[in-house]
């Protein structure tokens, strides 16, 4: 490990992007905050010093547009979003140090102050720009007051950003065909002066940074590409009524670019969470001015904002750069993205309302996949999910081991641990040690989910409860062996299920809480006594599962007869990509050799498919429409350069394509042999 490995001597902050104090929050959204959360806690669990802000984000477009939508005030607006997201933070068990809102006082001096310094230091310029104006209306435009087509890749975007097409951000007279998304009227472009950022002084600097970050791979390389070309500058002021006043120029009426406002209340949080808990717990100077641990998690689709204008920002006015951001990626439902406007989502109120353990959805949100790869959420990978690792195992071992404990010794033999056990202890500490410093929150949970699975393993090849008679003494052993696991087990998953993981503690006769000790307790001995465990996980079962999916099929189908999400007229107006693109996908005839079953799941197949050069494993969702002897032999299409993806912890190389709910696959209707290339 780097001299500078976590932890550090230095004040860690870590923060989560704000959320638009505009509407409901989804289980999307709440993947940010689940890893924001469950890195915090990680980072305290392995000693290092953490305060976890975040806040609403309450000016700009985003807000304005739905606040005008309901006819009310933005602030009024903004402020009751902002009361009511306490709940669904509470619920899932995130627990900000601070959580602020960018429309308050501290937020509103740091910023102006921040501009000013930049201003001072002229990094600041006026420039008159053309500006979304409705003629009719004599009404500027900005950001999302109007839509129209992204210049850069054609797609339908809004006025500040290519949302659902590049992801590109877009500068004010950017977008093409302008509509006021108010009045449906053609906006026209008018003369209008306004602040400049001039980002371009920073390059040198930027590059340097970029090279320093840490963090996900995606936010390190999709702004390199921005930052050695040639860096543009930012607008940032607006013609709108909401927002922070451009500081020392009231009378221009301009306020600043939400986005300017938004990030400094990473630092505003940070101080008030100083301010109330005195600067000798946590001095949110030393953190931010002189060398904290600054870490970012964000959702994929803002990263520029947070690698490339925020740091130059941090660093014209003297602030600490990130070290590290991490970006996720998307949640997707049923293979296709959240919808909010078509009520396509999960809703975290949904999630509550089914009584459904919080824990279950952190769980599955840290461990589902790579941190920056989209995930594809479904109740039945969730179920799966559920069922297999965490009653199957992590939970099946817990109860068994604690029980059995009890039943027998009514709590832990007094004996010392064994050495093998205490070695495969120290390795899961250090492994999520290891993975904490690679921020892979992944592997960080695994960490006390191979531990349990080890302890499943130990406890079956010993049958303690064969030995009890036979020979006590090493019963008692096998059982003190295990206690330690299950407390080593607890601790490691604690950061990700905060909740289950303290009452199992509570249970194994803890009297602390389990958030306050770190990962070296895991190798102290559990208490003497103890009372009768409860069972840690419940399954969801196949009763449920069906609920839960004709509930949302139910939704889903009432939302798309009223806005139909496969029609063809919303086919025609998907984003277009070039035939470059297109070209880039090696798509080739396949040949279905063998069928495998993946033990434990009920939708996956192993396939073994000759693509003419090679063959290929490839995991695909289809064992539900087809028997093995449909599939042998036939010809399919493959997409054979996609990332190599794990799949039920099967490794897949390859994508065999299908159409539709049953899976209908792809095949051909001549003689192309396999290894083909489709084009
Ligand atoms: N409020 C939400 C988003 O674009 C936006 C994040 C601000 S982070 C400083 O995801
Ligand atoms: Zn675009």
């Amino acid at each position: 490990m780097s001299a500078n490995s976590f932890p550090t001597n230095n004040l860690a902050v870590v923060t989560c992007g704000l959320p638009y104090a505009n509407g409901n929050l989804h289980i999307g959204h709440m993947r940010t905050y689940v890893t924001g959360d469950t890195l915090s806690r990680s980072l305290r669990k392995i000693g290092q010093k953490t305060a976890f802000v975040c806040g609403s984000d309450m000016h700009g477009t985003p807000v304005a547009v739905n606040a005008w939508k309901e006819g009310k005030h933005p602030k009024e607006f903004a402020l009751s979003w902002h009361e009511k997201y306490k709940q669904p933070f509470l619920g899932m068990a995130i627990e900000f140090d601070n959580y602020g809102h960018t429309d308050d006082e501290v937020n509103t001096m740091l910023t102006r102050e921040i501009v000013k310094t930049l201003d001072d230091s002229n990094h600041i310029y006026d420039k008159e720009i053309l500006v979304a104006w409705d003629p009719l209306e004599n009404q500027p435009l900005p950001d999302r007051y109007v839509e129209g087509a992204c210049p850069h890749c054609g797609a339908n975007a809004r006025g500040d950003e290519c949302d659902d097409g590049c992801q590109r951000h877009l500068e004010p007279g950017e977008i093409l065909n302008p509509k006021s998304i108010i009045t449906g009227n053609d906006a026209e472009y008018r003369n209008k002066s306004h602040k400049f950022f001039r980002i371009s002084d920073f390059q040198d600097y930027l590059q340097g940074f970029i090279n320093r970050l840490e963090g996900t791979a995606n936010a390190k390389n999709q702004p390199r590409e921005w930052i050695e070309g040639s860096l543009r500058d930012w607008c940032i002021t607006r013609d709108i009524d909401w927002g922070i006043p451009y500081p020392g120029a009231e009378e221009t009426d301009l306020v600043l670019y939400v986005w300017v406002d938004a990030v400094v209340e990473y630092i505003s949080s940070t101080k008030q969470y100083s301010d109330r808990v005195g600067s000798a717990t946590f001095d949110w100077e030393s953190a931010w001015k002189k060398n904290g641990e600054i870490i970012h998690v964000i959702g994929r689709d803002i990263i520029q904002h947070h690698a490339v204008f925020w740091p130059a920002m941090l660093y014209g006015s003297g602030y600490t750069e990130p070290r590290a951001i991490m970006a996720t990626g998307f949640v997707n439902l049923n293979k296709k993205a959240f919808s909010t406007s078509r009520n396509r989502a999960i809703w975290v109120d949904d999630y509550f309302s089914e009584k459904l353990d919080p824990d279950l959805l952190r769980y599955y949100l840290v461990t589902v996949g790579s941190l920056q790869d989209d995930i594809d959420f479904s109740w039945s990978n969730f179920a799966d999910k559920v069922n297999g690792e965490l009653v199957g195992n992590t939970g099946n071992f817990l109860y068994r081991s604690l029980l059995f404990a009890h039943r027998e010794y009514g709590g832990t033999p007094q004996k010392l641990v064994s050495e093998t056990v205490n070695k495969r202890i120290q390795e899961a500490i250090t492994e999520f040690s290891d993975s904490i410093n690679k921020y892979s929150l992944r592997s960080s949970a695994l960490a006390g989910t191979k531990l349990a699975q080890y302890g499943n393993a130990y406890i079956q090849q010993n049958e303690p409860w064969k030995l009890k008679k036979s020979n006590p003494d090493f019963a008692a052993q096998v059982i003190r062996d295990c206690l330690q696991i299950c407390k080593a087990v607890c601790i490691l998953l604690s950061p990700t299920m905060p909740n289950t993981t303290q009452k199992i503690w509570e249970e194994m006769g803890e009297s602390n809480s389990i958030h306050q000790v770190t990962l070296i307790e895991a190798l102290e001995s559990p208490p003497i006594s103890f009372n009768s465990p409860s069972e840690p996980f419940m399954p969801i079962d196949d009763k449920k599962l069906k609920d839960l999916n004709s509930k949302l099929d139910q939704r889903i189908n009432h939302n798309s007869t009223m806005g139909n999400e496969n029609s063809p007229s919303e086919t025609s107006n998907l984003n277009r990509i070039s035939f470059e693109l297109f070209q880039k996908l090696d798509l080739r005839i396949g040949k279905i050799l063998e069928t495998k079953e993946i033990s434990g799941s009920e939708k996956l197949l192993l396939l073994t498919v000759d693509i003419g050069s090679e063959t290929r494993q490839i995991v695909a969702g289809i064992r539900k429409f087809y028997t093995m002897d449909d599939l042998i032999g036939k010809h399919v299409v493959v997409a054979t350069n996609l990332e190599k993806a794990t799949i039920f912890g099967t490794e897949s190389d390859g994508m065999v394509l299908a159409a539709g709910d049953s899976a209908d696959l792809l095949t051909t209707h001549g003689d192309s042999s396999p290894g083909e290339r489709i084009r």
